[in-house]
């Protein structure tokens, strides 16, 4: 038997292997593309250098008070780039987990990242065409597959799929319906839904459970939806408490459970951020809290016909997290979702997963806005992800087990790809 060079063999297996990125909010070019007005594809420097992560930070260092929230969202896009990169990037340094992705993608891209302005940028970047411009990026981050967020709660967005119902055909691109309202804020979906031309009332009675399992069936068929999917508090809970609780419970169980196991789509839950906290930071004012994990555990054996997505925002959920899906077959927990998304959590992380699941897990998404993201979210999680299996292969390989770089491969395959496609059957 071959003898195998562990770290070059993990290193090729990681580089080579074409990723499925499970959780992105990038859009197919028929939505529309950034700079023009409403278009929701977003991509190239300016809208890199505002990325909601980076408004955070640079509210850290020109405070609110020299500038107030309400005049920068008053400046225009360059205006807010040009601000942030001479704070971020000029003035300091640039270090942090999101800064150093700016300059990851600009590096690859072949450009230099010490400029002093933008203007380079922007001059590179207004010769490239959305849709070619894709293919660069998928080369580049090696991705074979782009999953989009659709909410479809969102005016504009459901607007563009009414008008274009092949919007989202673009054999690069996966849908995903996103529902947050139905348990975020059930009262005002049901208003919605009755002004969309559904007979639900929000205290369940008459048609609603039919009306708003049409309602899914509809949307999910439209956008041809590879999973449903939702953002909830660290206060979700399953049952939940009381009367109050009876609309949620409900809902669960007499709809969006039916509907997801009629049609083999798992539900994405994505539990544990705190919305608007700071509600002038727009996207950037979201904080974390820590989930209820027995929730998860009650979805996972009451409905054994369900498939589970689980992500969760708190590092403290982590490795309950991981005991969860030692015990539940229609678990998969995937990925360090946005302020875990730093190299020390993700490789913490990544590491107690493999030790408590082996390779039945997806390592990360990449949660990119913007497209162009893509080329450093999955750079820096390749480079983790070698690290880390490098010294799992390596403490087996001390026992004189024999690994082989077939099996190498074949996890890596895993790992970034297969599991999530075995999981939604594609
Ligand atoms: O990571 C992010 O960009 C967040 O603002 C959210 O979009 C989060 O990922 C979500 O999908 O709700
Ligand atoms: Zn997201």
């Amino acid at each position: 038997m071959e003898r195998v060079d562990i770290a070059q063999a993990v290193t090729a297996a990681v580089n080579s292997q074409p990723i499925t990125d499970l959780h992105t909010h990038c859009y197919t070019p028929k939505f529309g593309a950034s700079p023009t007005p409403g278009g929701l594809l977003l991509w190239g420097i300016d809208e890199l250098v505002t990325y909601h992560y980076l408004i955070a930070e640079v509210y850290r260092i020109v405070p609110s008070s020299h500038l107030p929230y309400a005049d920068y969202w008053k400046m225009s896009k360059q205006q807010q780039a040009d601000h942030i990169w001479q704070h971020l990037f000029v003035e300091r340094t640039p270090i942090s987990e999101a800064c150093r992705g700016v300059l990851t993608t600009i590096m690859a891209l072949g450009l230099d990242p010490n400029e002093k302005s933008l203007q380079a940028y922007r001059k590179w970047f207004s010769a490239q065409k959305p849709s070619q411009y894709i293919d660069t990026v998928m080369e580049l981050a090696n991705v074979d597959s782009i999953t989009m967020t659709n909410p479809v709660f969102d005016d504009h967005e459901r607007s563009i799929w009414e008008t274009h119902p092949a919007v989202g055909d673009d054999p690069r691109f996966e849908a995903v319906l996103r529902i947050d309202p139905l348990l975020r804020d059930w009262p005002s979906a049901m208003d919605k839904l009755k002004k969309w031309g559904y007979d639900v009332r929000p205290d369940f009675s008459g048609n609603t459970v039919d009306e708003v399992r049409r309602f899914l069936c509809e949307w999910v068929d439209r956008m041809k939806a590879i999973y449903i999917a939702m953002s909830l508090p660290p206060d979700f809970r399953y049952p939940a408490p009381g009367n109050k609780g009876e609309a949620a419970n409900r809902f669960i169980r007499d709809i969006l459970m039916p509907v997801c196991a009629d049609r083999g789509l798992p539900w994405a839950m994505m539990v544990g951020s705190r919305l608007q906290v700071n509600p002038d930071l727009r996207d950037a004012g979201d904080m974390s809290g820590k989930a209820d994990i027995e929730s998860v555990a009650n979805l996972c054996s009451q409905f054994p016909n369900n498939k589970f997505l689980v992500t969760m925002l708190a590092l403290e959920n982590q490795h309950e997290l991981c005991v969860t899906a030692r015990k539940f077959g229609n678990l998969l927990v995937f990925g360090c979702w946005w302020f875990l998304n730093n190299p020390t959590l993700v490789e913490h992380i990544t590491r107690m997963r493999i030790e408590l699941l082996g390779t039945t897990f997806v390592p990360q998404h990449s949660d990119a806005r913007i497209l162009d993201q893509m080329i450093y979210k999955w750079k820096h999680t390749r480079g983790i992800l070698q690290k880390v299996l490098i010294d799992k292969y390596t403490d087996i390989a001390a026992t004189g087990f024999k690994i082989t770089s077939e099996q190498i491969c074949n996890d890596v395959a895993l790992l970034m790809r297969d599991n999530f496609r075995n999981f939604i059957d594609r």
